[in-house]
């Protein structure tokens, strides 16, 4: 199990990764995650599902807004349990997309994606005693490395303390690990628009200097800002075939 330690990020690998849409589309798709529902919370690696089913995971600070986020992603209001204090989620928790009979119609088939999204435990909390911290590294590091469902990973920042030193210890994780990585810059109702869009840019200049196939977005859980926009990323990696990606 490698240390959570910071990595020096190589420069030009390309990475098969969605681009973020630039503009809404012109009609409104059916949400296919609108149906998921949750499925069990794991204290260790061995209590999840093995299978080959595709997963899609949040990472990021805890209280950065990855639960809240999951739930505008779903439409729904309490699929995570979103808290005021931080280090809420100290389990990985998994939602199942099923294909219901509802969800899987000819008419509408994207809505109908048979894969899981995943909500880790947050990192960056303080007062969190050692032991718990010890338990986060092997818990997330031991996901981020070795899952071998993952399709893609979402770190979730605070528009506000973008890119932290933690921050850039999971790109290096994410990179390592090969996956595309999209970064939702969250609570973007806090900060003006031209301020937002600022802080969006410089994000998006440091990453072209750290993995230029990392993309990124503003998002709000508060205002639906971007949800459309994440959905059609993460509905890209999910319908992407698999490209036999090994643990590392
Ligand atoms: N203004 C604003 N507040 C938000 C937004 N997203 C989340 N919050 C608030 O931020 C706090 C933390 O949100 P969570 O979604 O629980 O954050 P988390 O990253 O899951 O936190 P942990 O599970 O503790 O790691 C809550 O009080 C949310 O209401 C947002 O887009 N805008
Ligand atoms: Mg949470």
């Amino acid at each position: 199990m490698a240390k959570f330690r910071p990595r020096i990020l190589h420069h030009g690998r390309t990475l098969v990764t969605s681009p973020v849409p630039t503009s809404p589309p012109a009609t409104q798709a059916p949400n296919p995650f609108a149906h998921a529902r949750f499925l069990l919370s794991a204290a260790k690696l061995t209590q999840l599902p093995q299978d080959h089913l595709a997963e899609v995971a949040f990472v990021g600070r805890s209280n950065a807004g990855k639960s809240s986020a999951l739930n505008l992603i779903c439409q729904q209001k309490q699929l995570a349990r979103v808290s005021k204090t931080p280090g809420r989620t100290q389990l990985i928790n998994l939602f199942d997309l099923p294909v219901t009979a509802a969800a899987a119609t000819e008419a509408a088939p994207q809505a109908s994606i048979r894969a899981r999204l995943v909500d880790l435990p947050g990192y960056g909390f303080a007062q969190v005693p050692l032991e718990i911290r010890r338990n986060w590294g092997l818990l997330v590091g031991g996901f981020v490395e070795q899952r071998i469902n993952l399709r893609g990973l979402v770190v979730v920042m605070d528009i506000r303390h973008p890119m932290t030193d933690l921050d850039l210890q999971m790109l290096g994780w994410c990179e390592a690990r090969g996956l595309p990585t999209h970064i939702l810059l969250t609570k973007a109702d806090k900060l003006g628009h031209g301020a937002g869009k600022n802080v969006l840019l410089k994000v998006r200049k440091e990453l072209r200097e750290l993995d230029p196939a990392m993309t990124v977005q503003t998002f709000s859980a508060h205002t639906q800002m971007g949800a459309e926009m994440v959905r059609e990323v993460l509905t890209a990696w999910l319908e992407a075939p698999a490209s036999g990606d090994q643990p590392v």
